[in-house]
C-alpha cells in the first residue's frame, strides 16, 4: 500500500517556513516520542541546514520510558553541540519550559534589550507543536486537536523571557519514500483518517506491537495468550469489541478503528514503534 499525504495548503505551509527561517535563531523540531525516526521530516532537516535545533520528543506519556530515554541518548550523540533533545509531555510542562530555555543558553542565545530570541516550532502534523507554545506560553493561544492539520497558518507570540516563538502548520514531505514510517505516521494519527486504510495500518503496526509489547496487548484486551499474528489479534479483538458481521464473521475494519484509537489514546500502554540503532560500543 502507498501512502501519500501532501495536499496544497503544505506548499504554501513550506513556503511560508522558508521565508521565516533566516529571521529565527535555533527550530524546535516537535517529534512524536513513539516514532522519532518516522516523524522526522526530511524535507525540515534540509531547509534547517546547519542551525541550531532543539528536538522535543512530545507525549512522551504515551511512549515507552525506556526507549525514550535511548532515543534521546541517540538524537543527543549523533547530532552533538548543535542539537539539544529532550522528552516533553503535557504532564509536566514546567520541565519543557526549563529544557527550551536551558537550550536557547546552551546555544548561545541570550535576550539583550530590544533583541528577542526567536524560534520557530515546526514538525509533521498531530505531534503537539500548538500544545507546546500553549505549555511554553503558560496558557492557551494556539488551537489544537486530536487530528492532522489543526494549524493552517503561522502564529507569533512572546514569552514573559521575552523569546518570540512561532507555531507553524504540520508538514509532509512530497513522498515518504519508507512505506512502514508512512505506516507508523498513519497509526499515530499524523496522517488523516481520510488518506488511510485502517486495515492494512492495523495489520502492519500491529505486527511490531505484537512482537515487542505482545504481553502488554493480551492484558489490554484480557486475552490468554499472546496472539501469534496480527490477523489473530485483530480477529480477537474484533469478538470481544469490534461486533461481528451477518453470519458470524468479525468485522475487521472495526476491529482496526479499535486498535488503532487504542494505541493513538494510550489505552494500549505505553508503546515505542521503532528502536534507535545501538549505541556504538565504546569498548569501556
Ligand atoms: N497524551 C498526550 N497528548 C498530547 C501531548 N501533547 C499534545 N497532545 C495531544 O496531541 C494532539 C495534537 O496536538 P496539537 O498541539 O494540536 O498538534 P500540532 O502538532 O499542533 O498539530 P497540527 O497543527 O495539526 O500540525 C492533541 O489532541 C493534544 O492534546 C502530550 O504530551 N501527551
Ligand atoms: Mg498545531
Amino acid at each position: 500500500m502507498t501512502l501519500q499525504w501532501y495536499p496544497g495548503h503544505m506548499t504554501k505551509a513550506r513556503r511560508e517556513l522558508v521565508a521565516l527561517l533566516p529571521s529565527q535563531h535555533f527550530v524546535i523540531e516537535v517529534l512524536d516520542a513513539r516514532l522519532p525516526l518516522s516523524s522526522q521530516n526530511p524535507m525540515l532537516a534540509e531547509l534547517r541546514g546547519n542551525k541550531p535545533c532543539v528536538k522535543v520528543l512530545t507525549k512522551s506519556d504515551l511512549a515507552d520510558p525506556a526507549m525514550t530515554a535511548l532515543w534521546i541518548a541517540h538524537l543527543q550523540r549523533e547530532t552533538a553541540s548543535k542539537v539539544f533533545a529532550f522528552a516533553a509531555t503535557t504532564n509536566n510542562p514546567a520541565y519543557s519550559r526549563k529544557m527550551i530555555s536551558i537550550a536557547a543558553k546552551k546555544f548561545g542565545f541570550v535576550y539583550r534589550l530590544g533583541k528577542p530570541v526567536r524560534a520557530v516550532i515546526a514538525g509533521v502534523p498531530n505531534v503537539g507543536k500548538s500544545t507546546l507554545i500553549n505549555v511554553l506560553m503558560e496558557h492557551n493561544v494556539a488551537a489544537t486537536g486530536d487530528k492532522p492539520a489543526v494549524t493552517k497558518r503561522q502564529q507569533r507570540v512572546e514569552l514573559k523571557d521575552h523569546t518570540v516563538l512561532t507555531d507553524s502548520p504540520g508538514m509532509m514531505w512530497p513522498k515518504i519514500e519508507d512505506e512502514r514510517n508512512a505506516m507508523r505516521l498513519a497509526f499515530a494519527g499524523s496522517i488523516p483518517s481520510t488518506a488511510i486504510d485502517f486495515h492494512t495500518t492495523a495489520m502492519i503496526s500491529a505486527e511490531y506491537v505484537l512482537e515487542h509489547y505482545g504481553t502488554v496487548v493480551a492484558a489490554r484486551y484480557k486475552l490468554d495468550a499472546v496472539p501469534d499474528s496480527p490477523a489473530a489479534l485483530l480477529t480477537e479483538i474484533g469478538r470481544r469489541r469490534g461486533g461481528l458481521r451477518a453470519g458470524g464473521a468479525v468485522d475487521l475494519h472495526q476491529a482496526s478503528e479499535i486498535f488503532i484509537h487504542d494505541f493513538r489514546s494510550g489505552k494500549l500502554g505505553a508503546i515505542t514503534l521503532e528502536q534507535p540503532p545501538a549505541a556504538p560500543d565504546l569498548g569501556m
